[in-house]
């Protein structure tokens, strides 16, 4: 196997869900350091026009759409506009999400509602708008960021967990339904992040001691520190591109090692 070949995306087209910044802009940058040409979405003007500077920084001409990954119709015409543009979608990364921490019995049916729809519904969504031009090409790359809690709960974030559970199942039965197709579906499942998404578990306490999850989360995390975007970038190169054409089904857990790990007696 020639290995420089097998890691390059040259001539792939990535589409990247909510990769105006955290873990998608970095997943975005990576596949365009193998050569991908990039889309990737969000759903403000702002956040978009901020995203074309920080890619255009880096040398990167992606191309930006504004988009809901909840409405099926505002999909179609992203991924529509895509394919004009720059063709059609080769690699998708369903990164988009949020997640909301609240006790359960405190959550509203319409919170739990909104997470699972962004977090669950929105990949079943954007998957089925590029799976026809991939099983046409009998080719195609699909990668769903799931979550440590895709295997692990852990108080206020019930719709979260919902919702990356049944992503992780999401991704093994597209495995399994387009397997046939030469289409791979794979999900990377990060580990304690510093994005914005994370950053009120790691705010420095009015004494200027660390926030306790912080500390937490680092006794639990064998490398003692939490993860970066940057911790993410190889493993998505490796998912997206030809070297993994025999990967299909599979939760790359990119964790530092929690899932492994009692953690560090206090
Ligand atoms: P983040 O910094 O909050 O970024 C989330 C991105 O999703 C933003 O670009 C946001 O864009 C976009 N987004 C949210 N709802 C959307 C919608 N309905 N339509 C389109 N875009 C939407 O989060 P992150 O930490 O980078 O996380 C990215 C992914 O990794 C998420 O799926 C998250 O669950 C997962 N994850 C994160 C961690 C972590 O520790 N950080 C660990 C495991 C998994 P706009 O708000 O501008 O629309
Ligand atoms: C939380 C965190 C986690 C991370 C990530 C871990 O509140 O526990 O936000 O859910 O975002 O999903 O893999």
């Amino acid at each position: 196997m020639n290995l420089e070949k097998a890691f390059s995306l040259e001539g792939r087209v990535a589409l990247v869900t909510g990769a105006a910044y955290g873990i998608g802009f970095a997943i975005a940058e990576a596949l365009a350091g193998a050569g991908a040409k990039i889309a990737f979405n969000c759903r403000s003007q702002h956040h978009l026009d901020a995203a074309l500077a920080d890619y255009a920084a880096k040398g990167i001409d992606a191309k930006g759409y504004i988009c809901d990954v909840t409405k099926e119709e505002e999909v179609a015409a992203m991924v529509g506009q895509i394919k004009e543009d720059l063709g059609p979608v080769n690699i998708l990364v369903n990164n988009a999400g949020i997640i909301k921490r609240i006790p359960m019995h405190e959550m509203t049916v319409e919170e739990f509602r909104q997470v699972v729809d962004i977090d669950l519904n929105a990949a079943f969504i954007v998957s089925k708008a590029v799976l026809p031009d991939m099983m046409e090409a009998r080719s195609g790359k699909i990668i769903n960021i799931c979550s440590m809690m895709s295997e692990l709960g852990r108080e206020t974030v019930s719709a979260y967990a919902a919702a990356k559970g049944g992503l992780k199942m999401l991704t093994k039965n597209i495995a399994s339904e387009y397997g046939e197709y030469n289409i791979q579906c794979n999900g990377i499942g990060p580990g304690y992040i510093a994005t914005p998404q994370t950053a009120p578990l790691r705010e420095r306490q009015a004494d200027g001691s660390r926030h306790p999850f912080d500390s937490f989360i680092i006794a639990k995390t064998p490398a003692a520190r939490w993860g970066n975007p940057e911790d993410l970038m190889g493993p998505a190169v490796f998912l997206a591109s030809g070297a993994s054409d025999f990967v299909n089904g599979h939760i790359l857990y990119v964790d530092g090692g929690i899932l492994a790990y009692i953690g560090k007696q206090p």
